[in-house]
This record gives C-alpha cells, sequence and structure tokens, in this order.
C-alpha cells in the first residue's frame, strides 16, 4: 500500500485529469473485455504484449466518439480544409501521446496498477510508425499534432508503407539493414476503410477525342486502400484523420493471363501492384530516380486528389432523402481547399489536379490553372543539388503520359510569360524552364512546383532567404509576392510534456500548465535563474533523466557511463553535410590530450553519436564505422580512465530520440552554414534544457538571437563566408592541416590505421574526401574554431549552477520553436483557413 501511494505519487498529469474511482473502473472493465473479447485471452494466459494490445484498444475505443463527431462537425459547417501530403508522416509510437491528448494516461496509469500492471513497460512494448527519414518525415506528424491542437480541419495524406525505415544494427562496428517489419503484431490505431477504395493508372496511351479532350486509355488499374488513423488535439475533442493509402491489386489486375487460363501466375503477379507500398525508400536529402519511387509518388498523389475532389463534391448528407448534396461548380474549390506539399515529393499534384479538373469534369484550361495555383503551396527543404527531384521525361512518358503531355502545355504557357517579361533573355528562359537537357531529358520538380503554387517557403529564415538569393532567384523575381518564411518548430506535447517528466513537472510547478499549448509562456522560467532552490531542483530533473539513460544504456548495450559527466550528444541522419567527421576529430583531438597528460584536469565527457546512413551512401556508412572503432579504442584504453567516453548509439529513431534529448548536456548542430535548411532536433534539445555548439546554420540562427552570444556556443564560418570561399575557389584543405598540429595528427592516426589496426587503409577514401578532392563540406576550415569553443564550454560545464542557468535561459526562450506557431503561421499567411471548435463528447458515446 505505502509502495503504491510512492511509486505514484505526485505527477504533473494527476493534477490535470479527472482521476476518480469510477472512472477507473471504467477503464478496467473495458481494458479486461478487449483483453478477453478481442484478444481472446485470459490473464492466465496473456503475454505484455497482449496488455499493451488491449490497453490501446481500451484507449482507442475513448477516440471514437470525439473522431466521429470531429469529421460531422467537418460536414456540417463545411469549413475551408487544409491537406498536408507527404511521401513521410515520421510517427513514432502513438498509445501515449493519445492518452496524454486525450487526458488519460494518469487514470490508465493508475487503473492498471490496481491490476498489478507496470504500464510504461507496456507502453515500451509499441514498435514506432518510422514512415519517415528524418527531419521532414517528423515536421509532418508534429504538425499533425498542432493542427488537432489548434482545431484546425485538417488532414494528413501519405502511403501506408508496410516496412518504414529499415532498423539499423551495428555488427563489428559496420550498419547492417534489418527489415522494419512493423505490422507483424498489427495495429491497433489503424481502421481500413476499404468502402473507399479508389483506382490509380498507370501507362497505357492518350487519345485526342473528337470533341478536342483528351482521354487516358488502355492503362493499368491499381487500388488505394485507405488506412485512417486518429489524430486527437490536446485535450479540445478535436480529433483529425491521417489518411495512409495502401496498394491493392484489382481483381482483373491481368486479364489476360485469367482468359488464357494461367489463373496461378495471375494471381501471383498481383504481387507487382501491391509493391508499390511496400518500402519507404531510405534516402534523406538524395535523389534517386528509381521507377518505383515515382509510382509511389504518383499514388499518392492520385488517390489523394481523388479522394479530396469527392469530399469537395459531397457538401453533406442531405436530411430530406438521406443522399449525398453535390457541388457541381468547381469555383469554391480553393475556397474549401487548400493543399501543402511537403517538398517536391508530392509535385504530380500539380499536373494531377489539372487532369481531373479537365479531362473528368471538363473544365478548360485556364480556369483549371487558376484554382491550381490557388489551392497548391510548396514547401522547400533543402537546398542539396543531388536531393533536387528531376524526374526522367521517358520514364514520365510511359508510366504517366497524359501527365507529361500537361506539364510540357504548363511549360509553354509559362515559358511564353516569362519571354514576354524579359523579351530577349533566353538565357533566362532556359535556366526557368521545367524540361532540363542534360545527358538526359528531366521534369525540374522544384519548377513545377513554384509555377503551380501561390506561395513557396523554406524552413527557417536563413533558408528562406537563400531561396530568393540563390536556389530561386529568377523566380524570386518573377513572383516576389510567392515567397515566404515558415521557421519550423516542435509539437510542445510529445517533446517535452511527454518525454521529459521531470523537468515538465518542475516547469508546471512553477507557471502553470499553460505552456503546454502556448509555450511562449516558458518565457516566465527566466527570473527564476535568479531563484536558488529552483535552479537547483532544475539541476536535479536534468540528473534524473541522465541517471535514466545510464541505466539504459547498461541494460540495452552493455555499456557503462557516468551521469556526471557531461552528455555530449549528436543524433542526426549520418550525411557529409552535417559533419559528424567533425566532431569525430574532436574526440581524437581529446584523446590525444589525455594520452599526452594523464593526470590533466579534463571535463569528462559521454560523447553518444547516433543516426542511420542511407543503405547505398558509402561514405555515410564508413564515418559510422569510423566513430565505433574511435569508440573501440578510447573506450578500452587505461589512460582514459572514464574521462572520455564514445558511444555509437544503435538504431536511432523517433522513440529513442525521447529518452536521449532529455539527458542532453551538450546539443551538436554543426552543420556548414548554408546546408542544413533548419533542424528540428536543434529545438527538442533547446526546451529540454541542453546547451547547443553549433554554426550559423539553419534554425540556430534564430535560436542564437533568442538567447543571446552568452547562451549558445557558436563557431565557423558564417554563410557569407562559405559563400565568398566558394565563389573564390580558393579552399585547400592542406593549409589547416598543415597549420593546425592537432587537426594533422588527428588525420594521421587515422589515415596511419591507429583505429583500424586489422585494415589500415580502411578510412583512406573517407580522409580523401575531405583532403584530396576538396571538400564541400569546408570540414578543416571549421576545425580550429570548433575545438576553440569546445574548450570554452569544457570549463564552462565546471561550474554546474551556472551551466544550469545558461540551460534555463534556453529552455525559457524556446517557445518560438512549438510548431503551434508554425502552424499558426501557415494558417495566417497561405492557408487561410479556420478552427472549427467541437464540443465534448457527453454521456454513453464516451466509450467509458
Ligand atoms: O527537413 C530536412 C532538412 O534537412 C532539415 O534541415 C529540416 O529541418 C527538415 C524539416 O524541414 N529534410 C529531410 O529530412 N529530407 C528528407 O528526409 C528527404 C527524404 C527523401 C528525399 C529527399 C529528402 O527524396
Ligand atoms: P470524409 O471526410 O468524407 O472522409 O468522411 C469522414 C467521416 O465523416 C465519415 O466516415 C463519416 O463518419 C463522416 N461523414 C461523412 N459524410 C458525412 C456527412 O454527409 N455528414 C456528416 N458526417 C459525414
Amino acid at each position: 500500500r505505502r509502495k503504491r501511494e510512492q511509486s505514484i505519487k505526485f505527477d504533473f498529469l494527476d493534477a490535470l485529469e479527472d482521476v476518480t474511482e469510477e472512472n477507473m473502473k471504467a477503464i478496467r472493465d473495458l481494458f479486461n473485455r478487449h483483453l478477453h473479447c478481442t484478444l481472446a485471452k485470459d490473464v492466465t494466459v496473456a503475454t505484455d504484449r497482449d496488455y499493451y494490445v488491449a490497453l490501446s484498444y481500451t484507449v482507442r475505443d475513448h477516440v471514437m466518439a470525439g473522431w466521429y463527431k470531429t469529421q460531422k462537425e467537418y460536414y456540417r459547417k463545411d469549413p475551408k480544409r487544409v491537406y498536408y501530403l507527404s511521401m513521410e508522416f515520421y510517427m513514432g509510437r502513438s498509445l501515449t501521446n493519445t492518452m496524454i491528448n486525450l487526458g488519460l494516461r494518469s487514470l490508465c496509469k493508475k487503473s492498471l496498477y490496481e491490476m498489478g500492471l507496470n504500464m510504461e513497460d507496456l507502453e515500451e512494448i509499441e514498435m514506432d510508425a518510422g514512415l519517415g527519414n528524418g527531419g521532414l518525415g517528423r515536421l509532418a506528424a508534429c504538425f499533425l499534432d498542432s493542427m488537432a491542437t489548434l482545431s484546425l480541419p485538417a488532414y494528413g495524406y501519405g502511403l501506408r508503407y508496410e516496412y518504414g525505415i529499415f532498423e539499423q544494427k551495428i555488427k563489428d562496428g559496420f550498419q547492417q539493414e534489418v527489415p522494419d517489419d512493423w505490422l507483424k503484431f498489427g495495429n491497433p490505431w489503424e481502421v481500413p476503410r476499404p468502402e473507399y477504395i479508389i483506382k490509380i493508372k498507370f501507362g497505357g496511351d492518350v487519345k485526342w477525342l473528337d470533341d478536342g479532350k483528351f482521354s487516358w486509355e488502355d492503362a493499368n488499374v491499381v487500388l488505394a486502400v485507405p488506412y485512417d488513423t486518429p489524430i486527437p488535439g490536446y485535450r479540445n475533442n478535436t480529433v483529425n484523420t491521417l489518411r495512409l493509402w495502401c496498394a491493392r491489386s484489382p481483381n482483373s489486375f491481368d486479364l489476360s493471363y485469367f482468359n488464357h487460363g494461367n489463373y496461378i501466375k495471375a494471381v501471383l503477379d498481383r504481387n507487382a501492384a501491391e509493391n508499390i507500398t511496400r518500402v519507404l525508400y531510405p534516402n534523406d536529402n538524395f535523389f534517386e530516380g528509381k521507377e518505383l519511387r515515382l509510382k509511389q509518388e504518383y499514388f499518392l498523389v492520385s488517390a489523394t486528389l481523388q479522394d479530396i475532389i469527392r469530399r469537395y463534391k459531397h457538401v453533406r448528407t442531405s436530411v430530406r432523402t438521406k443522399g449525398p448534396l453535390e457541388r457541381t461548380s468547381f469555383e469554391d474549390f480553393p475556397r474549401k481547399a487548400a493543399i501543402q506539399l511537403n517538398d517536391t515529393h508530392p509535385a504530380l499534384a500539380i499536373p494531377e489536379l489539372m487532369r481531373l479538373l479537365i479531362d473528368h469534369e471538363k473544365l478548360g484550361w485556364d480556369e483549371a490553372w487558376d484554382i491550381c495555383t490557388r489551392t497548391f503551396s510548396y514547401t522547400n527543404h533543402t537546398i542539396l543539388p543531388e536531393a533536387l527531384e528531376r524526374w526522367s521525361v521517358a520514364l514520365l512518358e510511359r508510366l504517366l503520359p497524359r501527365h507529361l503531355m500537361i506539364i510540357y502545355e504548363i511549360n509553354r504557357r509559362h515559358l511564353d510569360h516569362v519571354i514576354t517579361l524579359f523579351p530577349g533573355d533566353l538565357d533566362r528562359r532556359t535556366r526557368m524552364s521545367l524540361i532540363e537537357h542534360g545527358s538526359e531529358k528531366v521534369v525540374n520538380m522544384a519548377h513545377l512546383c513554384l509555377v503551380g503554387s501561390h506561395a513557396i517557403n523554406g524552413v527557417a529564415e536563413i533558408h528562406s532567404n537563400i531561396l530568393k538569393r540563390e536556389t530561386f532567384r529568377d523566380w524570386h523575381e518573377l513572383w516576389p509576392e510567392k515567397f515566404q518564411n515558415k521557421t519550423n518548430g516542435i509539437t510542445p506535447r510529445r517533446w517535452l510534456l511527454q518525454c521529459n517528466p521531470p523537468l515538465s513537472n518542475l516547469i508546471i510547478e512553477h507557471i502553470g500548465e499553460e505552456w503546454v499549448t502556448d509555450l511562449d509562456q516558458l518565457t516566465r522560467l527566466e527570473p527564476l535563474t535568479e531563484d536558488e532552490t529552483f535552479v537547483q531542483n532544475f539541476i536535479a530533473a536534468k540528473k534524473k533523466n541522465k541517471v535514466r539513460v545510464a541505466a539504459m544504456l547498461r541494460r540495452d548495450y552493455g555499456v557503462e557511463v557516468n551521469p556526471s559527466s557531461m552528455f555530449d550528444i549528436h543524433v542526426k541522419r549520418i550525411h557529409e553535410y552535417k559533419r559528424q567527421l567533425l566532431n569525430v576529430l574532436h574526440i581524437v583531438t581529446l584523446y590525444n590530450r589525455i594520452k599526452d597528460n594523464p593526470r590533466g584536469d579534463f571535463t569528462a565527457r559521454t560523447v553518444i553519436i547516433g543516426g542511420k546512413a542511407a543503405p547505398g551512401y558509402y561514405n555515410a556508412k564508413m564515418i559510422i564505422k569510423l566513430i565505433t572503432s574511435v569508440a573501440d579504442v578510447v573506450n578500452t584504453d587505461p589512460d582514459v580512465c572514464g574521462r572520455l567516453k564514445v558511444i555509437f548509439l544503435e538504431n536511432y529513431r523517433v522513440s529513442l530520440a525521447e529518452k536521449i534529448i532529455p539527458a542532453c548536456d551538450l546539443s551538436q548542430q554543426i552543420s556548414l552554414a548554408g546546408t542544413e535548411a533548419s533542424g528540428t532536433g536543434n529545438m527538442k534539445f533547446m526546451i529540454n534544457g541542453a546547451l547547443t555548439i553549433g554554426t550559423l546554420d539553419g534554425a540556430n540562427v534564430e535560436m542564437h538571437e533568442r538567447v543571446g552570444d552568452d547562451n549558445i556556443y557558436i563557431f565557423g564560418m558564417r554563410v557569407n563566408e562559405v559563400e565568398e570561399l566558394k565563389a573564390a575557389g580558393t579552399y585547400n584543405p592542406l593549409d589547416y592541416y598543415n597549420a593546425n598540429p592537432e587537426l594533422r595528427r588527428a588525420i594521421d592516426m587515422i589515415h596511419g590505421g591507429y583505429f583500424s589496426p586489422d585494415s589500415k587503409g580502411r578510412f583512406h577514401d573517407l580522409l580523401d574526401t575531405l583532403m584530396k578532392h576538396g571538400d564541400r563540406f569546408c570540414l578543416l576550415k571549421d576545425y580550429e574554431d570548433y575545438m576553440r569553443v569546445q574548450d570554452q564550454l569544457g570549463r564552462d560545464f565546471q561550474d554546474s549552477v551556472s551551466w544550469a542557468k545558461k540551460c534555463i535561459i534556453n529552455v525559457a526562450n524556446g517557445g518560438f520553436f512549438s510548431s503551434d506557431r508554425t502552424i499558426a503561421q501557415y494558417t495566417k499567411d497561405i492557408w487561410r483557413a479556420f478552427p472549427v471548435l467541437v464540443d465534448p463528447v457527453v454521456g454513453e458515446a464516451n466509450g467509458a
């Protein structure tokens, strides 16, 4: 009895939720009913997974009434709807977040406790929905949470990949990819809706009809089956929908086989169609022009637009006839739908809407085009040239002949317009064409988005400025009014309230709970830097998170770390532009200093690096091998004596981020200035009370503006310096190698096989990209300044109170980085949509 009171003592959720005996009983009853009736188990045979599933169904039942009510309300009010189209939604786990947003978490925790179950253990059983690569996919997930919390009538549309981002295993220090079979135990959060199946066409030919119209004939058909996931807002009764499409072969997939009696082959061939949504392409910031990927992109776009048009037409159900009332004119379409394109991946939505309006709805070109441009808006997430999508014209012609025709016509009219505004400027005309003639004819998908949208935005101030000044300079000259910035954000529900109970509790104790939906309230913490007890409690909260991570590292990886050491964390996809190698050079230098002076006074550090490399990205995979190799040497050298520990964190993903970020002292955000569009991990660390070492890149710039020089460690070239260096073409890595003995020594050690005695030349290729061929990411140039700032912060960490005060200032000024703010700006400046408030569900329907 005493133990029970202790372990579930004060928690912020208790204060926020309605935990009564009656409500607890209702949860227990529902839970038992699911265990018995849904899972066909009783307590004698049930496993923890069964309990997890029973709990999920219990929670899901509580979502249902609000979900249905919200959707009905959208039909009744018929507001402008927001559609977020994305090839990725990196959702992570749903159970904990759903309970928190519904206000059920304490209630469930206590109810299960009474039954002898530990809810936190059950929460760990859920697989991540890893339907994304990194920042772009997680941003889409944070946006869904914020759109629901702001009561916007919004929908996410994406693909239901059967295999999400691969599971990373480290074997002999190398990355190995294991398929992510996330659906193997079923997914309690999705509801299949086979009654809304949509037909998608590929291939075939275009016929010119007598009436001058075109018709797409003899195409192959694949079916798109929607699976819906509820997206509850934070305690506001709104439940929106994430609709993910799954490919299914029609029964008549290849009739010729059936006709020729080859029934077995015909059934087996259904796989070809169903492969479309089999697996997520695991590249981040890299374009791979594969046919299957193009099919995925078109499959998403076509199913989604047909669904949006169906919903636009079907205004509401007629009370009198019980049948749907049809809207026949498309005049109002842009006033009823805003479609946001998450990068160019869904760019085919533009010619697809043109096709549907012209070929199916019989609109004229000009009217259809006006509707398109008023409906679409486009977000750019990168300026790296290797990431920009350029689809082969030949491939488009074979797969989507009608769309290619439409793209050519869009281009013809567009270039006519350009040349009237800039007569004789043929170079400009070539630069701005949607069609590019290189070794192969390709369609530049960013250009398609730029002509087809009324708004285009970057994801941080610096990035949006680069788009205007460099990447899309000509386009900005043509349409300055289209260009906007929308600095990214993160949801404070998952990324503070949920992932960091020690800090959330402390914050709620002092400033209440309003910050959960109004993150600017955190500024009220700033004066508390003068409150000694608060500072000590803040330090204690951080320590608690670090001890928890230390225990996890011991349990799951068998490594010992010292929770008093600085947790220096660098987690994100492995990419050359993100410069994990710069971090490695720092580690090797620290190691050398300890070796040179084994009795010296060093700030103890635990350096944690984690992230997945795209399976085909050779250098990224070698960076992982280098990190694990350096770790092997450093962690087993007796001279180091606990002052430096290097850990490669296996299989970094959303659920692991939720554990590791709250335990961080130092967040590494060290991309070359001008390469990281925004970053969102940087914001998560900031509001969880870590200090940042970073370049003035992406959103780091805006973090720096808010906390000032004293509370963030900025180093390296500024973006104008990078641009000047590149323009001059004078960057010579050897100059820096020769001028800095510590740098030279670190590189020589790696080159000489110090970390790869079994294969001395293993890292030569990797070093060559830094040295011989000239390094696009100017790593050596920034090394010295990086070391200087690392040394400074290493000393600063010794004064734990002054360090904690800087951390508190970071938390207090992190409010701007709420995705609620980001979404409010999209709504006001781009979508022009308005909230639809939903009343609470009353009575039986509540599910209880
Ligand atoms: O989008 C990231 C940016 O690198 C990051 O700076 C930004 O914060 C974030 C959200 O705006 N971009 C990606 O994550 N991009 C991809 O994952 C990607 C995936 C498939 C592609 C191209 C890019 O074909
Ligand atoms: P959708 O927005 O058309 O995809 O429909 C989502 C949900 O809204 C449906 O599953 C219904 O529960 C509800 N719904 C659909 N049509 C109507 C209607 O005409 N009036 C009220 N609710 C509707």
